[in-house]
């Protein structure tokens, strides 16, 4: 059978849930209508999803169409979760971008197409909500081509019975499909002005399609606009309303003639890629995306990261949190597996005498906000610590350390909703303190000449290493070189100096935050024939550039977030005061939204203030927006 291996991306509430549900109701996959807001989809099954009406973790579900088998990841919206779909946008073929045909292109929206753009998968856009009174497939339309700076391909016209959105007209197939109570009625659709502008435009970025420009036939039309999709040259452009199930037929068709099919050769070697682990009460389950080859149940598999074998006893089809038995699994597919140990998100699974490694999702960014834990008895304290560590396996951009000074346990994260999250997933009576940001320390004055000796010679093996150390401000985070001449210092000491360095980057002279944007050159240095060891060049590194650092001019940064608030004009003058309050700087506005960049410490408990100044109908959407010296 056919494969098609897709995603489905946007901002927060654009409907991807909804997209996913209905499109499970058309093919058949279900046979009731779940809905978001009554906690009865298929994909948003976690306790927390269904309570908070959001999505949190991406889910796996597979469908058929047009001989076609679909295998579909709903994934969050919220820019906590980023992680999340970034593990599942490196696994998938094509994807889905949904938008809200009323707000447009919405911060996360865009985030997540730059990061589909990174893992260089080919996408459809389908302009949701167009139910909705304001819903304009046009501005949505100009607003992928302005933000988005990719050439849109209309491919549908909305059509209307009044005010209401009732269907659409196909301009390839020249079709007119109309939704009422529920049934598809498709008519034929004459050729229209909007036709010969979709030929024009693909005709400007298709030489195949030029030749017919004028006379297009439906084949060639069809055929250059999923070249132009594969491309990522222009992108095809659907709209709908997946909660009223109109426009899902369309959508579905689209996805299997334009989007790819999974390459691999189920003959080959076996290279599948571990996107994904959840430690089910039942036991562990491992994600899979197979690439190469056919795993078969009882396979022995190779974990080339951790150096060791681990049994496949069960393959199983995952739809959401059910999932059936297979035999085997092949080239293309998306399955998960029971019985392996250990391999963890990123791992790739190979045979032990053809080794492979897959290219693993980009790891997540460092840490934004922590907060500290605490176990409320001690029967629950001992529990903590594996249960902290299960919560990592799964979410490897959550983080867990001791701090030195006090003790705490910290739980740091992408934001304040992933550790409330994170905390509620832990099942353990704890107390939480209040969110702390993380802060971060870089070079504002650098120094020369910084001489550091780590001389250790008093009887028996001696340790010996001398070097002298620029270091100067950089707009990379870290950047080492050396500029030692004469073979003063061999390489592999120079490369142990390097590792000190970055030892001693964790914690910075200010208050023992991580050091960045500073570029350090090895000026020179000196060996001793007898006691010089990379151990002790390494400890030089550390110390020395520790030492340097102490003298340097240093600024403490924070994190900053770029904040979009939505809200009635008349309570646009309170939100702005309150932004104000809050230190933000106000980037851009309109009649009825503002953005600003507001430090992150400062927007703990926002939605609750947003809600009061806004009398409950103002939204807003923050994402990172890197660190600002801090106020
Ligand atoms: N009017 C209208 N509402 C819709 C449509 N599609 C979705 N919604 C509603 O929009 C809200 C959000 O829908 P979801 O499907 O949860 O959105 P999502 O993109 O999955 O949201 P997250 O997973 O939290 O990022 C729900 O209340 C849906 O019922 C639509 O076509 N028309
Ligand atoms: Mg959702």
């Amino acid at each position: 059978m056919r494969v098609r291996n897709i995603g489905i991306l946007a901002h927060v509430d654009a409907g991807k849930t909804t997209v996913t549900e209905r499109i499970l109701f058309t093919t058949g996959a279900t046979y009731k209508r779940g809905e978001v807001h009554d906690g009865t989809t298929v994909t948003d099954f976690d306790p927390q999803e269904r309570e908070r009406g959001i999505t949190i973790f991406a889910a796996a579900v597979g469908c058929d169409w047009a001989g076609h088998r679909i295998n579909l990841i709903d994934t969050p919206g919220h820019v906590d979760f980023s992680a999340e779909v970034e593990r599942s946008l490196r696994v998938l073929d094509g994807a889905v971008a949904v938008f809200d045909g009323v707000a447009g292109v919405e911060p996360q929206s865009e985030s997540v197409w730059r990061a589909a753009d990174r893992y260089g998968v080919p996408r459809l856009a389908f302009v949701n909500k167009m139910d909705r009174a304001g819903a304009s497939l046009e501005a949505t339309v100009a607003a992928i081509r302005s933000r988005l700076g990719v050439t849109p391909l209309v491919v549908q016209q909305p059509v209307f019975d009044g005010d209401e959105f009732v269907g659409v007209v196909d301009l390839v197939g020249l079709r007119r499909l109309v939704w009422t109570n529920g049934v598809l009625r498709v008519t034929p659709a004459g050729a229209s002005e909007a036709r010969r502008r979709l030929e024009e435009a693909v005709a400007e970025l298709h030489a195949g399609a030029l030749e017919e420009l004028g006379d297009m036939s439906e084949p060639t039309l069809r055929g250059a606009l999923r070249d132009l999709t594969l491309s990522g040259k222009a992108v095809v452009v659907l709209c709908g309303a997946a909660y009223r199930n109109r426009g899902v037929e369309p959508l579905l068709d689209a996805v299997v003639d334009y989007l790819p099919a999974p390459g691999g050769d189920p003959s080959g070697d076996l290279a599948a890629l571990v996107f994904k682990v959840h430690a089910a009460r039942t036991g562990r389950l491992t994600y899979l995306r197979i690439y190469d080859g056919t795993l078969r149940k009882g396979d022995v598999v190779w974990d080339a990261d951790a150096g060791r074998t681990e049994r496949v006893a069960r393959i199983l089809r995952i739809q959401a949190d059910r999932h059936t038995d297979l035999d085997q699994a092949r080239a293309g597919d998306i399955v998960a597996v029971a019985g392996v140990k250990a391999a963890r998100t990123g791992a790739t699974l190979s045979t032990r005498d053809r080794p492979v490694r897959l290219e693993p999702p980009a790891t997540a960014s460092p840490p934004l906000v922590s907060v500290a834990i605490e176990a409320r008895t001690r029967a629950e304290s001992q529990k903590l610590t594996g249960a902290l560590a299960v919560l990592v396996e799964e979410d490897p951009s959550l983080t867990v350390r001791v701090d030195r000074e006090t003790g705490q346990t910290l739980l740091s994260g992408q934001g304040e909703l992933h550790l409330e999250v994170a905390v509620k997933k832990l099942g353990i009576g704890v107390t939480v303190g209040r969110p702390q940001v993380a802060y971060r320390e870089t070079v504002t004055r650098g120094v020369t000449g910084m001489v550091y000796r780590h001389v250790k010679q008093d009887g028996g093996a001696g340790q010996f290493a001398h070097i002298v150390l620029d270091v100067s401000p950089s707009s990379e985070g870290f950047a080492f070189a050396s500029a030692v001449t004469g073979g003063r210092v061999p390489a592999e000491f120079v490369r142990a100096v390097e590792a000190g360095c970055r030892e001693s980057l964790a914690e910075g002279p200010i208050g023992g935050h991580p050091v960045a944007g500073l570029r350090v050159v090895l000026r020179d240095g000196a060996t001793h024939p007898k006691d010089s060891s990379e151990l002790a060049f390494r400890a030089a590194g550390r110390f020395g550039l520790r030492q340097a650092l102490a003298a340097c001019g240093m600024t403490l940064l924070e994190p900053v977030a770029e904040v979009t608030v939505d809200a009635p004009a008349e309570t646009l003058g309170a939100v702005l005061g309150d932004l104000g309050a809050r230190h933000g700087r106000v980037t851009g506005s309109t009649s009825s939204s503002v953005r600003a960049v507001v430090p992150l410490a400062r927007l703990f408990g926002y939605a609750t203030t947003l809600r009061s100044r806004t009398h409950g109908r103002g939204t807003f959407t923050s994402r990172p927006a890197g660190y600002r010296p801090a106020t």
